[in-house]
């Protein structure tokens, strides 16, 4: 998979450089590309950013930066696309747009993102990126403004981290033993069950007896059972997104 991000600030993004991520890029699972928007600037003092036509506080992203870094990315692109034939693969690449103002980016919109081969984030500043370019992209692009959930953040980037590291997790090979993503919470719609680890006895407090116990369906049993208390109790809102048939018999009886 190719990940293009964008950003004024692309220092930020050195942390993809790190663990689980960075090390699917060292083994060329992802490839990822950072870019200065700057760059993309003809004026002295590179300027990316405008006054908002209507008026109002704040500061507006030009357009003109993001299409030539945009088009850059897709040259480049198109060069490093070795089969070079345009009837295969030929889906638009996903220009994913951070803002409190997209839907919501939630495990099955990472799995989604997770099957395609090419991801450009766009990281906007300020108030935003001029809409011109939201409408203009469509033509090459995918375009899915994506928010992480209702608060704001400066900008982009931090989202972006977030992002990434969820798609780029569930790509075949990033994570070494693939039954972990199985049992991990938002998998099958609910959060995950608590887990305990070495020494049984820890400041007085033990562990449930039923993970002593040997008892593998009675062990399945119980932390089905914590997985529906607990999402009940922190996140009513995703029990009433299941789907009929996520709950079984017994669920329904505890
Ligand atoms: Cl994706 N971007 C920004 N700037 N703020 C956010 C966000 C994204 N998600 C929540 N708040």
């Amino acid at each position: 998979m190719r990940i293009d991000v964008l950003s004024i600030f692309p220092e930020y993004l050195a942390a993809l450089d790190l663990s689980l991520i960075g090390k699917a890029r060292r083994d060329g699972l992802l490839q990822v590309n950072v870019g200065d928007l700057r760059d993309y600037t003809a004026d002295r003092h590179r300027t990316v950013d405008d006054t908002p036509y209507g008026g109002g506080a704040g500061m507006v992203m030009k357009p003109e930066p993001w299409a030539l870094a945009l088009e850059d990315v897709m040259s480049q692109a198109s060069a490093g696309d070795s089969d070079g034939d345009p009837a295969i693969g030929a889906r638009r690449p996903v220009l994913v747009v951070p803002s409190p103002a997209g839907q919501v980016f939630t495990q099955a919109v990472a799995q989604e993102l997770s099957e395609r081969d090419h991801l450009v984030f766009a990281c906007g500043r300020y108030e935003g990126i001029d809409e011109r370019v939201i409408e203009w992209a469509q033509k090459s692009f995918e375009v899915r403004p994506m928010s992480l959930g209702d608060y704001v953040l400066n900008g982009g980037e931090v989202a972006v981290l977030a992002m990434v590291e969820a798609i780029g997790r569930l790509v075949p090979g990033v994570i070494g033993n693939p039954e972990s993503l199985v049992e991990e919470s938002h998998s099958d719609g609910l959060l995950e069950y608590p887990v305990y680890t070495k020494p049984a006895t820890w400041r007085e407090q033990g562990i449930p007896d039923v993970l002593l116990s040997g008892h593998h369906g009675q062990i399945a049993r119980w932390r089905r059972d914590q997985q529906l208390r607990r999402t009940s109790a922190r996140r009513p809102d995703l029990l009433e997104q299941l789907h009929s048939g996520a709950l079984d018999k017994k669920d329904l009886t505890t």
